[in-house]
């Protein structure tokens, strides 16, 4: 660089730090910023936005509103537009769930390979690893958001209305529900299940007509939705995939923002994902008899059972350890198996 540009370069600097802190961030900074989210703050990982955007208001004395959309309503329901919309500039937060973004950016989806996590253990130990973690988020960025923190969506678990299922030949012909990730549709075909693609607005009414028999969420979202009003009579609780609850910021407004508001932010997520994950676990921890106490029959399965499901579902997990990232699938799976799961 020229002595000049250097000298230039200093004087810009200089007349930007003599303005006033606040008058120099709020000149750049929007009145609001709209955070998506698919389930409203009644269901813990709603909730997990509702308590970020306070903090980040409460932190930053107002200086950066972000304000929830709930039930994906910036993208009208489709939630699995959600992170193309983020792009494109109509979403500024995202507080949500990789799975919904299978069809834009696959390698997302390496925590959701059937039965890679299988218990809370195995899990924490993932997604609190620092390789797989900035390998992740390294992801992330080239997708075009910076992430901040990481909660849990919960183990998700299978219902439906026909009958118990208590191993693959049970999933035999069942029409059944499941978010726009071409991976968890393949997880049921490899069980002689039908999977259709739907987004969470459209499953509600096409679970109450029978329109199809069966749904997978985690029990907590069972309960908040009332799940059980829509004739589903039967749960089984096999952990088979649980996504995390990826907060992150679009790049050009993470970039309009000082350092000093980055860091603010970054800290109010990782504390909302903390409390956040508290809220699923707990919820966790009662779920089988919440819904029993419902009158749902609660199916939770034996080892070799596990097994059973593992064994069935294994050609989707090599398919899509290769589609989505092998590399760091792999560092997961080491993680996992260390974590003695
Ligand atoms: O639509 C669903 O099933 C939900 C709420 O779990 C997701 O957003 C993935």
């Amino acid at each position: 660089m020229k002595r000049r540009d250097l000298i230039l370069g200093g004087a810009a600097v200089a007349t930007a730090s003599a303005l006033p802190h606040a008058a120099r961030a709020q000149s750049a900074y929007k009145a609001e910023y709209k955070m998506s989210t698919v389930v409203p703050p009644m269901f813990a990982w709603g909730k997990g936005g509702a308590i970020f955007g306070d903090l980040v208001r409460e932190r930053t004395g107002g200086r950066i509103n972000i304000k929830q959309y709930p039930g994906a309503s910036l993208v009208q329901g489709q939630q699995d537009r959600e992170f193309a919309a983020m792009r494109q500039g109509v979403i500024d937060v995202l507080c949500g769930a990789p799975i919904n973004w299978a069809g834009t950016v696959r390698e997302l989806g390496v925590f959701t390979l059937p039965f890679i996590l299988p218990d809370h253990k195995a899990w924490d130990a993932a997604t609190t690893d620092p390789g797989i973690m900035s390998e992740y988020f390294d992801l992330v960025r080239k997708a075009g958001a910076e992430p901040l923190a990481v909660g849990e969506t919960g183990f998700r678990q299978i219902s439906n209305r026909m009958r118990p299922i208590r191993g693959p030949a049970d999933m035999k012909g069942l029409k059944i529900r499941v978010v726009g990730s071409p991976m968890y549709g393949e997880i049921m075909t490899s069980m002689g299940a039908n999977p259709t693609f739907m987004s969470w607005a459209d499953a509600q009414p096409a679970l109450a007509s029978g329109a199809v028999d069966a749904q997978e969420n985690p029990l907590e979202v069972f309960l908040a939705a009332k799940i059980h009003t829509l004739g589903q009579k039967f749960v089984t609780k096999w952990n088979y995939s649980n996504d995390i609850l990826l907060f992150a910021i679009a790049n050009p407004v993470w970039n309009s923002w000082t350092p000093e508001d980055q860091k603010i932010v970054r800290g109010a997520a990782q504390d909302a994902a903390r409390q956040q994950i508290a809220i699923v676990r707990k919820l966790f921890a009662d779920d089988v008899a919440a819904v029993r106490a419902l009158g749902v029959e609660v199916h939770v399965p034996s080892a070799a059972e596990m097994q059973a499901w593992r064994n069935a579902t294994r050609g989707a997990y090599t398919k899509w350890k290769d589609a989505t990232h092998p590399g760091l699938v792999a560092k997961i799976e080491q993680v996992a198996a260390r974590a003695g799961s």
